[in-house]
């Protein structure tokens, strides 16, 4: 939930600090190892979980705008890559529109992951796009990260879908809105999914879907305690817990504990009772006025806007 450089610390050291904070908390970057992601992938085809197929909708009715807007000549960065779907979408529509990016360059913490995503990419593109430089970097882009000299015509366009921005508290988005801006440098943009502020029952239904895989994903991150920083977490006394809060404007995602306990985690020692949470994630959601007001603190100057009927879910075309 930290978008400013911070020393670098590992799964184990992160997850003592965040039980021994309080609130309670732990960063949601520790979601995406290999079990994560997977099912990071089903919660994306869930029928209540309508962001990522509105937005994918939204890069293919927009295909020829989008293209137009990015221009030519731009190595697509994406922090946070995942599986790469959507990138697939924009690059085909950049070619399509007659504008040939020059490269590809996706950051993900999940390096087999992404390593597999950018295999993947390159098959399903060889058809359009055969040469297409793909250059995976396997990196915590919240950590301090040297990217990659630029390829040869230099300029570069952020792509950031998902509304992945809505992890991180507004001040915290503004910090991470800016590193962008000095990864991509003059004559670039930022391309950026956003998900809206809208009734809080749809966004209510999102996180709690019937088949329990987003309850599967929060819990993932007790397992993965347990397989990589020595914790003795008993999963059947946590239970999943997604809400809105509208002050906030935000999803909250917590896991509570069901009874009083005690876990061990990296030799340390810790006792909840009924009810004590561990805030896991927020899901930050805006409306279109109320991100570029956001961008602008970044620097970041608001150009087009595509949106869907329904009013769900934003995408951003920002430059500098
Ligand atoms: C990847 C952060 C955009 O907030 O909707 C999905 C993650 N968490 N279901 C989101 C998530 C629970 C997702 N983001």
């Amino acid at each position: 939930m930290q978008a400013a450089p911070r020393a670098p610390a590992g799964f184990a050291e992160d997850l003592v600090a965040g039980l021994s904070a309080q609130p309670r908390r732990l960063s949601p970057k520790w979601f995406y190892d290999d079990a994560g992601s997977a099912l990071f992938d089903r919660i994306c085809h869930l029928p209540a979980y309508y962001p990522t197929r509105t937005e994918t909708a939204l890069l293919a009715a927009h295909a020829d705008e989008i293209a137009a807007a990015l221009g030519p000549d731009a190595e697509i960065v994406e922090p946070g890559a995942g599986s790469a779907r959507k990138a697939r979408v924009l690059l085909r529509a950049m070619q399509r529109g007659g504008w040939r990016p020059a490269g590809y360059l996706p950051i993900d913490i999940s390096g087999d992951h992404l390593r597999a995503a950018a295999a993947e990419l390159r098959a399903d593109l060889a058809d359009a796009l055969p040469d297409l430089p793909v250059r995976p970097l396997a990196a915590d882009f919240l950590l301090p990260l040297q990217l990659p000299a630029p390829l040869a015509d230099g300029r570069r366009i952020g792509f950031y879908p998902g509304s992945s921005i809505g992890n991180f508290e507004p001040d915290e988005a503004v910090a991470l809105l800016c590193r962008f801006a000095d990864w991509i440098g003059p004559g670039g943009g930022l391309l950026i999914g956003v998900d809206r502020v809208k009734d809080p029952q749809v966004l209510h239904a999102a996180y709690n879907d019937p088949e329990g895989v987003t309850a599967a994903f929060n819990l993932n991150l007790w397992q993965r305690a347990n397989r990589e920083a020595g914790a003795d977490f008993d999963l059947s006394g946590w239970q999943h817990a997604a809400f809105y809060t509208p002050v906030h404007q935000r999803i909250e995602m917590h896991l509570v504990s069901r009874r009083t306990q005690t876990v061990t985690v990296a030799g340390r020692r810790f006792d909840f009772v009924e009810g004590d949470s561990v805030h896991t994630e927020n899901s930050c959601k805006y409306t279109v006025a109320g991100f570029q007001a956001l961008a602008a603190r970044a620097g970041w100057q608001a150009r087009q806007v595509w949106s869907d009927p329904q009013a769900l879910f934003s995408l951003h075309w920002l430059t500098r």
